[in-house]
């Protein structure tokens, strides 16, 4: 086991990974950029290293800085939490080059997921079901043409180095793909010095539905389920739960086992997060993370299992705590991410937590950085906290999260609280009725009738 962690990463997750290093017994070093001087992180690790000013490229992101905090310090392994360098494959092969532990997969795995043509290509020879669309990246009109006529459009423009939504472009007709295409090109040269693009079917009104896997590297694996991220604002995550309401057991453990399958097959290693659009009881792959993902709490909660223990057991070669059979599935679970932007326009709100009272009882969990009195800077993400909440019944997990969200206080910011109390009342939401276009769609409405 390894003896000290350094945590390459800042507020909830940060703490996240350092409690669970805590309860190993394992050291933990806090790295910190200098607008980070009071955070929770800094203060409960058992040590820490300024690694750099305010703007995350020459903090965070600054490998050689990272790379010092790790000689300085002793740390036998990094975790890289979620952002950041979680998914920088070049940094997980220089910790490697320096007999440094990358708690993650290995560097050429995440430079295959990272590369969406590639990804894709790889899902589909593991026997994953992926969307239609061409066979790797389209180079000219023509063929580009071909290709949608055979899968019919609509169809869609994707960047092979973008993701998470970046560089995309709708062709809605035959007329529309020319242009489609070009643009789609520019951007992700531009954006990714990369201009790799393919095509894909259009999917009007499908669910976002993932599968948490977990590799030992050395050829065993397990699913935890699935996860419904649908609710979504700009490609930002707002609600995740588990399980999806759309799907029942038969089909969970039918995508389950073609994932475990999949990621068996590959000698994956670490915690591994397959995307999944779903629509009319199909599923296509789009995407696949190779880190730990802000929702991974609900999965925790509904499996009991602690995806930081088993993260730090598999990249220290010690293999999984469980096995696919030991996985149960109990009840249900809800994340609400707490940020401090302004509940109707989303813009940042920075600033002074002048008071904080965090909701607690069964089935409440806080995963925060913040505190009574501290300063959200503002260099980097909005978020301040997830509110998990954990029912027997999808109704139980939705009567306590309205209990919840009733307590909770956060003074002297705006924060999206109230969208979450505005959600949990909503039929649809109660019904589990919505599409990964529902929020987008409730927002502009709401925004009309103000
Ligand atoms: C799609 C799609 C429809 N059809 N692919 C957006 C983010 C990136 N991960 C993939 N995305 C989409 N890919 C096909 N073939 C619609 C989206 C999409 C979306 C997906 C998940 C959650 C929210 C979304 C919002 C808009 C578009």
């Amino acid at each position: 086991m390894f003896n000290k962690v350094l945590i390459a990463n800042r507020g909830e997750i940060a703490l996240r990974v350092l409690r669970a290093c805590k309860e190993l017994g394992i050291a933990t070093v806090a790295v910190h950029s200098t607008a980070d001087n009071a955070a929770m992180h800094v203060r409960l690790a058992d040590e820490s290293v300024c690694i750099g000013p305010p703007p995350a490229r020459d903090s965070y992101l600054n490998i050689p800085q990272i790379l010092a905090a790790c000689e300085i310090s002793g740390a036998d392994a990094v975790h890289p939490g979620y952002g950041f360098l979680s998914e920088n494959a070049r940094f997980a092969d220089i910790l490697e080059a320096h007999n440094i532990a990358f708690i993650g997969p290995t560097a050429e795995h995440i430079r295959v997921m990272g590369d969406k043509i590639e990804a894709k290509r790889t899902a589909k020879a593991l026997g994953i079901p992926v969307v239609p669309g061409s066979a790797g990246a389209v180079t000219d009109d023509a063929e580009a043409m071909r290709v949608a006529t055979e899968i019919g459009f609509p169809v869609l423009v994707k960047a092979s180095a973008g993701g998470g939504g970046r560089g995309m472009k709708v062709a809605h007709t035959p007329a529309d793909l020319s242009l489609a295409l070009s643009t789609a090109r520019a951007e992700a040269g531009a954006a990714f010095g990369d201009d790799a693009v393919y095509l894909e079917k259009y999917l009007g009104k499908p669910r976002h539905i993932e599968v948490q896997v977990f590799g030992d590297g050395m050829g065993k694996a397990v699913h935890l389920g699935e996860r419904d991220c649908s609710l979504q604002r700009r490609h930002q995550k707002v609600w995740e739960e588990a399980r999806s309401p759309a799907l029942d057991d038969a089909q969970r453990q039918r995508i389950g086992e073609i994932c475990a399958n999949a990621m068996a097959k590959m000698k994956y290693r670490g915690a591994g997060t397959i995307e999944f659009l779903y629509e009319n009881g199909e599923f296509y792959f789009i995407e696949m993370n190779t880190r730990l993902q802000v929702e991974h709490p609900v999965t925790e909660a509904i499996t009991g299992l602690d995806l930081v223990h088993e993260q730090i057991r598999v990249a220290a070669g010690l293999g999984l705590s469980v096995t696919q059979d030991d996985v149960k599935f109990n009840g249900h679970a809800i994340e609400c991410r707490i940020n401090a932007e302004d509940p109707r326009t989303f813009a940042p709100s920075p600033g002074q937590i002048s008071y904080y009272h965090a909701p607690g009882g069964l089935g409440v969990r806080v995963d925060s950085g913040v505190y009574q009195g501290y300063t959200i800077p503002p260099f980097y993400d909005s978020l301040i906290g997830k509110l998990i909440v954990h029912g027997r019944t999808r109704n139980e997990c939705l009567m306590r999260l309205r209990r919840a969200l009733d307590e909770i206080i956060v003074d002297g910011v705006k924060t999206t609280l109230p969208l979450f109390q505005d959600l949990v009342e909503n039929p649809d939401i109660q019904a589990g009725n919505y599409d990964i276009h529902w929020l987008e769609q409730y927002l502009a409405a709401a925004a009309k009738a103000a």
